[in-house]
């Protein structure tokens, strides 16, 4: 498995709206965008930093997964994503090694991105998201 980079940080919010200003007017990063993942019941807006991104995360419905970690644990850190090479391999290769997959097939995520996720259970407690662009 080949990891390339960290591809982005996700950040639950409560509002996009009211969430973005802090990362445009504060800390001066450029806002790339938003976009709606109905697979995932969330929308996303992305703030560019160097070859990574910090994306906020919006639940589109109470079943949500976001709905459901705001209400848990309030706004914060959801996920991390680590950029890869062959997504399928990485996949294949973690299972191997006893991995708990949330997503044993990559799916379809924001900017047409190919995603898995992996259980916390199996991470130190972190929502690993596995991303090949
Ligand atoms: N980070 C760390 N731990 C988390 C977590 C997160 N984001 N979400 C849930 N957990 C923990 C819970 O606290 C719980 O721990 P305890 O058993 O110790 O209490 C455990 O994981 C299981 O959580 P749960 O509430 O019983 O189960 P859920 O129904 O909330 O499912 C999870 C949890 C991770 C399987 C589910 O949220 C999921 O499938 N997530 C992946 C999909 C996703 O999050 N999509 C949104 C992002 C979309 C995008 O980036 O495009």
């Amino acid at each position: 498995m080949k990891i390339l980079r960290i591809d982005h940080l996700g950040v639950a919010v409560n509002s996009i709206e009211n969430g973005k200003n802090f990362w445009t007017d504060v800390m001066g990063l450029p806002f790339e965008g938003s976009e709606t993942v109905a697979e995932q019941k969330v929308t996303t807006a992305f703030f560019p930093v160097g070859e990574s991104e910090v994306e906020l995360l919006e639940a589109t419905a109470p079943d949500s997964p976001v709905a459901k970690y705001l209400e848990k644990k309030g706004e914060g850190i959801h996920h991390v994503a680590f950029g890869v090479e062959n997504i399928e391999q990485a996949l294949a290769e973690l299972k191997e090694k006893g991995i708990r997959l949330i997503d044993e097939k990559p799916r379809k995520g924001a900017g047409g991105a190919r995603i898995a996720f992996l259980h916390p259970k199996s991470t130190n407690g972190i929502l690993v998201e596995l991303c090949e662009k």
